[in-house]
Order: C-alpha cells, then structure tokens, then sequence
C-alpha cells in the first residue's frame, strides 16, 4: 500500500490525531518511498589547485519527506563535501565560518602539526576565517573532519558539521582496489539521530550528557534507510561513525563475508575476512565487498549495547533512547555482473615501532561520576545544577579539561606505552597528532579487530597502545578525549605538548 500524504492524514485523524507524526507513522511513509544514498560532493584538492574552501554554515535539511529540520553543514546544510588530498602535497584549506558562534575544524586522523589541528585552541569567530595550509605527508585512508570547539562540539556535530578526508597515495593506486568515488568506492557516514515528527530533534537534560546523544533513527550520509545502487562487483565501502555516542555492530542482513581493507590509519598489512565489525564513534573502516551476485542485500547494526544495563533502563524510562536492531543502508546491486577480481594479498606493508622502541609508560583513566556525591549533596540544586555549573563530573586521571592547563610533554620522536582505562562503561579514546597500535586489551591479547594502525579506538576496560609521536605541539597542544562528544565537551579530554 502506498501511503499518500493524504491517507496518512486521514489515518491520524481515524486515530483520534495521537499517532499524528508519531516516529512509527514517518518511518512508514519513508519505507514506502526509501531515498537514494546521497553521494556527497567530491573536492579533490589537486583538482582544485591545492585550495579547499570550507563555510560552515547553517541550514536547513529535509530527513523526511515534507519535514525541515535545522541543521549545519559545510557549504551545505547537512554534513559536508568529501575532501580528498595526496601524499606529498600542501593544501590551502579556507574555513570561513558563517555562523553566529565559535567553530573550529578539526582534521581528524590527519598528522599535521599542533597548530593546524582544528582543536579547541584554533577558534574560528563568527566571520571569520581560518587559512591553515596542510602538509600531506602520510600514507592513503579515510579520514574525516569535524566541529572541536570546546563546550559546542556535541551540538555542533549532532546538527551536521562532519565530513569526510580521503588521503590518496601513488602505492594504494597501485593496487588498484575499487576507487571509482560514488561508484565503486562509497562513503558513508553513519549516524544515530532523534526525531519527533520528522524534525530532527537535540535530545538534552542529565542523560544525554551521561550517555552521549542518542537517537532512535539511523542515518547514512544524513539519510533515513537509503538505498545505494552498486555495480555487480566487489565495492569499497568507507565507514566512518560520525555518531555523538553510539558504537554501530555492522553485518549484512544475510550474514555474508567481506573483506576489512584499512582501519584509521590506513590500509592493513592484508585483506581480513569478517561477517560483522564494529566501529565506535570516530573510528573508520574500510571494506569490500562482493555484490557480483546481483542479490539486495541490507547493511545493519545490532542493538546499542554500549549503555550500562541500569544506566539504559534509566534512559529508557526517561525515553532518551529507543535504540534496537536497524538497518544502515539497503543496496541494491545493478547492471552486469562484472568479472571477477581478486583482492591483492598484501595490502600496506606498515613498518612501524615495535613494543620495545618504547621509552616510557603513561596511564590515563577516562572518569565518569566524578564528585557526584558531593555535587548531589551540595548547594548547586543537584545533579542538574551540577551539569550546567560544569563542575567536574567527567575528566581524565581524576581532573577536567582545562584549556590553560598541560597535563603531559612528550618528546617529539618517541614511542611511548599508553595504558587507558575505562570507567562506568566504554569509551572511545581518541589521540590527536598521532597514529597508536592496541598492544593489549583488558589485561589479554588485543582482538582481531584491534589491529593495523589506529588515531581512535574502544575502550571497554583497559587496552596499552604503542603511540608515535611524529609530530610537532609547541604552539599549540593536541587533545587525547573520549570521543562520546558529550563526555569530551563536559571534561573527558586532557591535552599534551610535542617537542
Ligand atoms: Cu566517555
């Protein structure tokens, strides 16, 4: 059955007007005509001179037929072109921000110097715009780029300030995976979003900051259940969790095997098989996949697990989230099946530090529920007062962020040993400047998934990483954080200095 604007009208009002817009109404109407995935707009720098110009600017988006949502985006409305850059080069990037508050763009993955960054100490004002020139120097992956503006950044990248960073290089041509962009090498950023009536909503109050922002609708590339249209052959996916908090557990529908090509720091030594892979916020993968049997074929994520038990029953209670089993993006193989192709054996061959280069071990504990006796028990009005007054509720090694404060100096050059440990649930570490390998995890062997070189891992109880640090932070710190932007903004980031 169709479901025509009017029909549905109809069907509320038969209903007494309560299902008017309810979620399950516009999730109908959307499944009867599902949207195609959008492809975002290529910008390959070396197309364009070797200048990028980005405007973060405000807008509006449509997520569901004859529903506006407010939104940000970068020379659009929702999320942002897909830069591609090459080893070797320098690139002029503009950021010229059109809104009325404080931005900045973080290059995330990109190992540049401290001062082009895009962290919380590259602040681009209302008006302004920021000129940073980018020193290509690191092997082909995906990367991406985001809001860090201290405080904002969870709002900011909620309402649509990401998009995705290619790095190419001469050996990965060479190899001659898929690379046709929005043919047969797709990007696709996944996110969860909360909608009433169709309009994208920002969940707030104490569990959206105790959780990180969650939503009961998944999008790709900023759209609800799309559907892609792929070539019969082995396609390249690059996936990147643009969400504030929710780790995606990806498999296809029909349970088949793909091929796991590059983690974040780029291309593995050799193709992984796998059934299902999972990526926490900030983290990417790329992989291969076979659609040369012509099959449709549903990419989905299980249910969000990544909330302690008692914490989701709160939040369910309190409707912040309602978050099960769903699908990403439906796929809908065309045209002749193509001849068949074997994936290169060897992929990157990534020489790297080994566990006895390290010259020094630091630990790092992501805090949650810090000072909350004390906070709830105190003159601030509870826990409410608490969250808005910023007081130190999430922090690293027992203390909040604090932009004027340097928690740690490394010497430029080094391998060091990073122990992080997680509290009150996992959380996703980032490192900024810096490619890490998972040396251990929770006190064990790392997971299959752990390996190739990362800048963004999960930590569900403790893991040790082997970090390089290859890059200057003299005029200006890098952050490590946990990547739920609600934790990050609210104190879970610490920041360090390079020389
Ligand atoms: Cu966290």
């Amino acid at each position: 059955m169709k479901l025509t604007r009017r029909s549905f009208l109809a069907m509320a009002a038969l209903t007494g007007g309560a299902a008017l817009g309810g979620p399950w109404v516009w999730r109908m109407a959307n499944a009867d005509e599902p949207q195609e995935l959008p492809i975002p707009e290529l910008m390959d720098a070396r197309a364009l001179g070797q200048s990028i110009e980005l405007k973060a600017q405000a807008g509006e988006a449509s997520f569901f037929p004859g529903r506006s949502s407010k939104t940000l985006g970068y020379n659009g409305s929702y999320l942002g072109p897909t830069i591609r850059v090459h080893k070797g080069d320098d690139v002029e990037v503009a950021v010229t921000n059109t809104l009325a508050e404080d931005t900045t763009v973080h290059w995330h993955g990109l190992l540049i110097p401290g001062e082009l960054d895009g962290g919380p100490h590259q602040l681009v004002r209302p008006g302004a715009t920021w000129r940073p020139v980018l020193p290509i120097r690191q092997s082909a992956a995906t990367l991406w780029y985001h809001s860090h503006v201290h405080g904002r950044t969870a709002e900011q990248v909620y309402a649509g300030l990401a998009g995705l960073l290619i790095v190419s290089d001469e050996q990965e041509k060479n190899l001659q995976l898929p690379s046709q962009y929005g043919v047969d090498d797709l990007p696709l950023i996944l996110q969860d979003r909360q909608f009433e009536e169709g309009t994208l909503v920002l969940p707030q109050g104490m569990m959206a900051t105790m959780h990180g922002r969650r939503g009961d609708t998944l999008l790709a590339n900023g759209v609800p259940n799309p559907v892609a249209r792929v070539p019969r052959r082995l396609v390249r996916l690059r996936l990147v969790n643009g969400s504030n908090a929710r780790t995606f557990d990806l498999a296809f529908d029909d349970e088949r095997a793909f091929h796991w090509i590059a983690s974040e720091g780029g291309l593995l030594n050799r193709p992984v098989e796998l059934r299902s892979l999972t990526l926490t916020p900030g983290e990417r993968a790329e992989i291969i996949v076979d659609f040369s049997d012509g099959r449709p074929v549903k990419l989905e994520t299980g249910p969000d697990t990544s909330v302690p038990m008692m914490m989701g029953m709160m939040a369910q209670a309190s409707n912040a989230i309602g978050v099960g089993r769903g699908t990403l993006v439906n796929f809908a193989p065309e045209g002749e099946r193509g001849v068949e192709v074997n994936l290169p054996a060897h992929l990157g061959p990534q020489e790297w530090a080994k566990a006895s280069d390290s010259v020094r071990r630091r630990q790092f504990t992501m805090n949650m529920g810090m000072g909350m006796m004390g906070g709830m028990m105190g003159s601030r009005g509870g826990m409410g007062g608490m969250m808005r007054g910023g007081s130190a509720m999430f922090g690293i090694n027992g203390r909040a962020y604090d932009m004027a404060r340097i928690d740690e100096e490394v010497r430029l050059g080094d391998v060091e040993i990073w122990e992080v440990h997680s509290e009150m649930m996992a959380h996703p570490f980032h490192v900024h400047g810096v490619h890490f390998q998972v040396l251990r995890r929770n006190g064990g062997d790392p997971h299959p998934r752990d390996q190739g070189l990362k800048d963004t891992v999960l930590v569900d109880e403790s893991v040790e990483l082997l970090v390089r640090f290859t890059q200057p932070a003299t005029k200006a710190p890098f952050m490590y954080h946990c990547h739920i932007l609600e934790h990050e903004d609210n104190g879970m980031m610490g920041q360090f200095l390079v020389a």
